[in-house]
């Protein structure tokens, strides 16, 4: 066991770790992306943070996911403008900052029936409770998004670091 395996090891535990803290989320949970699916009672059981994944599972074909840029759009169910738009029937998206997303079914009717979700991230960091998800309906851009991603990130590579240091320390001792 030598200083190699040492280091393989801490890079291990590194990357281990960074991956642990972003979750990933099945769209409509074990439903699924479905027009059935009660997609805002699932939505709001969950709290997004930045950095963790959304996973829309469905019949490729028979629907698709379309990402809208707007509440008003995302209320008209008006796709014409779309931000994004996938239909693998396995779509990753990656929550990368605070903020609203809107996503739909570009499927005639869907969004219509319901098959949309809005979705909220907040900052990973726990001691920045979004301030009063203000009742009015002037409801524009969210607040520095980009200092609160950093936040989080920062944080995340702490705990790595600290993990690292562990694994070293171990390795030393010659427990492995
Ligand atoms: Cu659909």
């Amino acid at each position: 066991m030598g200083l190699k395996n040492t280091i393989f090891l801490v890079l291990l535990a590194a990357l281990i770790t960074k991956e642990a803290l972003a979750a990933q989320y099945d769209v409509g949970g074990t439903q699924g992306w479905d027009v059935s699916t009660d997609l805002n009672s699932w939505a709001s059981g969950q709290t997004f943070k930045v950095g963790d994944q959304l996973v829309f599972k469905y019949s490729s074909g028979l629907h698709s996911v379309v990402e809208l840029g707007s509440e008003s759009e995302y209320k008209k169910c008006d796709i014409s403008s779309a931000v994004n738009s996938m239909s693998s029937g396995n779509d990753v998206v990656k929550l990368n900052k605070a903020g609203t997303r809107y996503f739909t079914c570009g499927t005639a009717g869907h969004c219509g029936q319901g098959m949309k979700v809005k979705i909220t991230t907040v900052a990973g960091n726990a001691s920045s409770t979004p301030a009063s998800s203000a009742s009015s309906s002037s409801s524009s851009s969210s607040s520095s998004p980009a200092s609160t991603s950093a936040t989080s990130a920062s944080q995340g590579l702490a705990v790595s670091i600290v993990l690292a240091f562990a694994f070293l320390a171990i390795s030393l001792i010659g427990l492995f």
